[in-house]
């Protein structure tokens, strides 16, 4: 299958998928979310795949919403109800294959949400990372109130939500947020070594491994995805 906004290929059991919007940062356009919604609605009921791997394309790994696309005050809440329809990131919870960020750049608002959705992180040393949605007077609506505290704490998710700072990948290392920094151009390798040890592994105890840690920590995440669909304007 092609996308417009995708990029696919597979590499023995590894699905790689490489968002391709970079003159836009890979920023989440309307077709970018329902392409995302596709290929992960699509890559869960393929069992030859026990990994898949979710990049970007050029210097960002995803700069958030497409904020273009808010043309009009309004259409924030008619863009918030179009994303619940067109949200992937239902698809990419019930993935049983394991998902690895490899965070080439810029990890900004809904794309760092993108990243908190997979299940490691690997970011290059040129990575920045944030929930800068309060900036734009919206709060993290695709996740990011519920994982970052999980990942880093309460305390920390409060001060980074609350004020919308952007933090390297060094700090995004020893918060949490992220698993490994490397250096930028041995990043993919570094994600391929990684990608290559799980799938050498037994896959009924990698996959059922994953579903017992997700589905523990994770029974509450869909607050963050209806809920915030329901606020009045
Ligand atoms: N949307 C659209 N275009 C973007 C973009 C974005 N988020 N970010 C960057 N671009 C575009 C720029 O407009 C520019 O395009 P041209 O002008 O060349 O046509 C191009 O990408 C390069 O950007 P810059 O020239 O700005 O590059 P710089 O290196 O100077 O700066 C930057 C890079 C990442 C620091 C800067 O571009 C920036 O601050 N971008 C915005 C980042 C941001 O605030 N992102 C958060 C957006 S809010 C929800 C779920 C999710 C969300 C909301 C609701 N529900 C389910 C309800 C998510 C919200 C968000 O993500």
């Amino acid at each position: 299958m092609t996308y417009e906004t995708l990029l696919v290929e597979r590499r023995d059991h590894v699905a790689y998928v490489t968002l391709n919007r970079p003159a836009a940062l890979n920023a989440l356009s309307t077709n970018l979310r329902q392409d995302l919604k596709q290929f992960f609605t699509t890559i869960q009921a393929a069992q030859d795949v026990r990994l898949i791997v979710v990049t970007g394309a050029g210097r960002a790994f995803c700069a958030g919403a497409d904020i273009k696309e808010w043309t009009e005050p309004a259409s924030i809440v008619e863009d918030r109800e179009a994303r619940g329809r067109l949200d992937f990131r239902e698809a990419m919870r019930r993935c049983p294959q394991p998902i690895i960020a490899a965070i080439n750049g810029y990890a900004l608002g809904g794309g760092c949400e993108l990243a908190m959705g997979c299940d490691l992180r690997l970011a290059s040393d040129r990575a920045q990372l944030g929930l800068t949605e309060v900036t734009l007077g919206i709060i993290p609506g695709g996740g990011g109130t519920q994982w970052l505290p999980r990942l880093i704490g309460r305390g920390k998710a409060l001060e980074l939500i609350l004020t919308g700072r952007r933090i390297e990948a060094q700090e995004a290392l020893r918060l949490g947020l992220v698993e490994q920094v490397v250096p930028h151009e041995h990043l993919m390798q570094a994600v391929e070594e990684l990608a290559q040890t799980i799938t050498s592994r037994a896959p009924l105890a990698v996959k059922y491994a994953k579903e017992a840690i997700v589905r523990g920590l994770d029974n509450t995440s869909g607050v963050a995805l209806v809920e915030v669909f329901d606020l009045d304007p």
